[in-house]
């Protein structure tokens, strides 16, 4: 067991700490000089976007962008290390399962399509054709296309997405569960039916016109690094930044720009964050609430600070909202947010001086039970004083993977809008399924219950990222048949069920060749700006295909005479599919040549013109209640009764410096301090006091729930750090056991991964014969014995 010690890091974020990992990294990968030209390449004009996060790029211009994550992400792909037929030979199945995350995504690019043999419990090498036929005959066998699953991961291109919708809905149902499920499902669900556009509303350049930015519930210094280059500008001109966040995160706090010769020579650094209020946990709707009802309250006593003339001609529900807010007490405020009154005073003066603000969220607002209701509460905010539609002003959700905003744009959406089936019938002339799909929980469920019964994925590793794993887990490997399309081995690939597939595809950074030469796709970023992806390198082996050809062949191979589609004439240049894609959506209107232009060019957004597609053609302000009753309060109401000293903590999982998702990089979390391991709460120290425990013990962490069902994740090293009292922070996917199915968002079904109730005990060794379940537990905790 590791003993590494844990050391507080006072560095800026980025620097030279950063180009000391990337150096690492390379190394790691044996990507030398090739590599660098790789790295020169991702967001350039003719070059591939970069399949690390969604955060834009300044036009796709001529600069080159150091991003130490984004050379990560790059890396992991451009990898020289295969997971070829030999691997496959060498160890069954159940050995590979009983391999951690980390070492499984460490064999490195899958070169062969693989099928599995129950006799011998391997995988072994097919054939594309038969296995686009093995696929083929079990979907075509099914009674019910309602009874396949079809997963996707955001890192599909358009392309890959269009297609991949279309043959669904061709084959016959809207099973479209995605990541963004457990990502920003929130966002669209609460901005939706409020201003008329489920994406956010401002482009990079309002990034420049900013007074003040607020920021809740992200970590850019980790998993958007790019965006700190826009958070030093505004900060060095004088915006106000403003965190909302109950860790203190380094890149938050300060930035050196890897870019900046000065500061890199001089060890200079620049101050992101104005201001940094560490709310609690679960604590943004009732902060929000507090910062309007002082902005109300100074209103009432004549202040000249609401937007009346927008609020008037653009809105609706502002009355009511006013009651409401009137209505709620300071008190419940300040004990529910976690901050104090003046902080939450000195916010609302911050939001009150700024001419325009910027509210930016993450994972930290989306990822609880009433996400839904708290991003409705920040548009109101930005409502109030008309800070959307105009420069310098807006919402924007910061999306996860690169393409993930792209995907649902494309018809990736288990509830399609009858517009868009409507028109996919008039251009491919089928008959779409009516009825809604499954999402991501949805589809646990379906699959448990025996209703789900071949799951297919585009990309993602859906066992690790879901939650209460080893339901989950179970749910799987009742399915008839899994088939995955990755680049690399994943746990997801051993969870599998009666028949598998792997089917390896090219990664985004290589080059895509097709009947009529050399293909690029097309991806949209988080401000809604589409642009070409070229990749550069030779693929990783000859036999892998693109995601569009392994989506255009099964189609093909599935629906046979039965569609119209010319499948296989549309993956031969994907302008063909491009053209389709403008077919079925007006806002693409002269795609091939738009998107031929250096740079792109960015969909329309009606509510940054002020155009408000809602029913009455206004804006909404929408009340909602502090949340009084969340799991997390029952938990502690019930633990009061039953024995007083009980401490009930809210656990976040949350993401390292060192991982891409499920894909764990390497066991440092260096903003955070944390070397060498990956098992680690976060807990304040009084809180490691109260329990008689010493910083450094070990703990099991169990969760607490209305049902019978234990659900505990084991061996983790408690770290004493600044965090407000009652609440954790762990990783994920280790802490994914911990997180009930039934524990969603309200309206948006997004499992609650940043508020779960739970217990710690002092550790206890528990052999693995007297639990069944303990065993695969141990593979998924993984890493920081590997
Ligand atoms: N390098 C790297 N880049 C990535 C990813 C990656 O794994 N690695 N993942 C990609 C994906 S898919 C996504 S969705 C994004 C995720 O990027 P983020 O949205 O930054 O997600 P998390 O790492 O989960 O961090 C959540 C942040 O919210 C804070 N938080 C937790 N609970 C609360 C709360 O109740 N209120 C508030 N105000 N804050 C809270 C946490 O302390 C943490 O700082 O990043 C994308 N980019
Ligand atoms: N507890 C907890 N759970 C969470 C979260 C959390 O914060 N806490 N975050 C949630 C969020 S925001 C998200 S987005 C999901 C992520 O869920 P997913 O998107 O399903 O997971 P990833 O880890 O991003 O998927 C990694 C795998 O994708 C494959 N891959 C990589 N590149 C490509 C490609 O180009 N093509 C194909 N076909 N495959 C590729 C590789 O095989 C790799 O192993 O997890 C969610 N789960
Ligand atoms: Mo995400």
């Amino acid at each position: 067991m590791s003993e590494q010690k844990i050391q507080f890091y006072t560095g800026p974020a980025g620097g030279w700490g950063a180009l000391n990992s990337v150096k690492n990294v390379l190394l790691k990968h044996h990507i030398p000089i090739k590599g660098a030209r790789t790295l020169l390449s991702a967001n350039q004009p003719d070059g591939f976007d970069c399949p690390g996060c969604a955060w834009p790029d300044r036009n796709h211009a001529s600069t080159f962008e150091f991003c130490e994550n984004g050379v990560k992400a790059v890396a992991a792909e451009a990898t020289a290390r295969r997971a070829g037929p030999e691997l496959f030979e060498q160890y069954t199945v159940s050995e590979l399962s009983s391999q951690s995350d980390f070492w499984l995504e460490d064999q490195g690019r899958l070169t062969h399509p693989v099928v599995y043999d129950n006799k011998t419990d391997k995988y072994r090498p097919i054939e594309w054709n038969e296995a686009f036929a093995l696929v083929a005959s079990h979907l075509n066998r099914l009674p019910d296309p309602n009874q396949a699953i079809f997963y996707t991961s955001g890192r599909a291109s358009n392309e890959a997405a269009f297609l991949y919708q279309l043959f669904v809905r061709e084959y016959g149902t809207n099973n479209f569960p995605d990541c963004s499920n457990m990502c920003h499902e929130p966002s669209g669900s609460g901005m939706l039916p409020q201003i008329g556009v489920g994406k956010g509303t401002v482009t990079l350049e309002d990034f420049e016109h900013a007074d003040a930015i607020f920021v809740f519930g992200q970590n850019p210094g980790t998993n958007h690094p790019r965006m700190l280059g826009e958070l030093r500008a505004a900060s060095r001109r004088g915006a106000r930044i403003v965190s909302f966040n109950p860790l203190r995160e380094r890149g938050l706090e300060r930035f050196q720009d890897p870019q900046s010769k000065l500061e890199m020579a001089t060890m200079g650094s620049t101050p992101i964050s104005s201001h940094y209020f560490q709310l609690r946990g679960g604590g943004d709707l009732a902060a929000v609430k507090g910062i309007m009802k002082r902005l109300l309250e100074r209103y009432d006593a004549g202040e000249n600070l609401l937007d009346l003339a927008f609020i008037g001609e653009h809105t609706e529900g502002f009355e009511a909202l006013a009651g409401d807010l009137r209505a709620e007490s300071w008190d419940g405020i300040v004990e529910e947010s976690g901050l104090a009154r003046e902080q939450i005073d000195t916010a609302a003066d911050v939001y009150a001086n700024a001419k325009s603000t910027i509210i930016c969220w993450g994972m930290g607002i989306t990822q609880h039970q009433h996400s839904v209701a708290t991003i409705q509460m920040l548009l109101n905010l930005l409502l109030m004083r008309g800070n959307i539609g105009r420069p310098g002003a807006g919402a924007c959700p910061v999306r996860g993977h690169s393409n993930v905003q792209g995907d649902r744009t494309m018809g990736i959406w288990e509830k399609p809008p009858a517009a868009l089936l409507d028109r996919l019938q008039q251009v491919f002339g089928f008959e779409p399924p009516r009825e809604n799909g499954v999402d991501t929980v949805e589809a646990i469920h379906a699959m448990r219950e025996g209703r789900g019964k071949v799951f297919f994925a585009l990309g993602g590793n859906f066992a690790a990222a879901t939650p209460d794993t080893y339901e989950t887990w179970k749910a799987l490997r009742k399915c008839e048949l899994s088939v995955h399309v990755a680049t690399k081995l994943n746990r997801s690939h051993v969870i599998h069920g009666r028949e598998a597939l792997i089917l390896p595809c090219l990664g985004r950074t290589e080059i895509d060749i097709q009947a009529t030469g050399r293909q690029g796709v097309t991806v949209e970023d988080s401000m809604s700006m589409v642009h070409i992806s070229m990749g550069i390198n030779p693929p990783a082996s000859a036999h892998l295909l693109s995601e569009p050809a392994i989506i255009a062949r099964l189609a093909a191979a599935t629906l046979g005479a039965r569609s119209r589609t010319p499948w296989l004439w549309m993956i031969e240049d994907y302008a063909r599919i491009r053209d389709k894609i403008e077919a079925v959506f007006d806002d693409f209107k002269d795609f091939n040549a738009r998107v031929a232009v250096p740079g792109g060019f960015r969909l329309r957004n009606k509510a940054s013109e002020r155009i408000w597609s809602t029913p009455t053609g206004k804006a909404v302000f929408f009340s909602h209640p502090v949340p009084r009753n969340t799991p997390v309060h029952r938990a502690r109401r019930a633990m009061q009764d039953k024995r007083r000293d009980t401490i009930v903590f809210s656990l976040q999982s949350t993401r390292s410096h060192d991982q891409y998702n499920t894909t764990i990089y390497g066991m440092n979390d260096r903003y955070r301090g944390v070397t060498g391991q990956r098992r680690v709460v976060f807990i304040n120290a009084e809180d490691v006091r109260a329990l008689g425990l010493k910083d450094g013990d070990w703990v099991d962490l169990h969760t607490v729930w209305d049902d019978e069902q234990p659900r505990r994740a084991d061996r983790f090293r408690l770290v004493a750090y600044d965090i407000p009292r009652g609440c954790l922070a762990a990783y994920y996917p280790e802490t994914n056991p911990l997180v009930p199915l039934s524990a969603t968002a309200i309206a948006a079904g997004t499992p609650t991964s940043k508020s779960i109730p739970v217990l710690l005990t002092p550790h206890v060794e528990v052999r693995a014969a007297e639990s069944e379940e303990a065993r695969p537990a141990e593979a998924v905790e993984t890493a920081d014995m590997a």
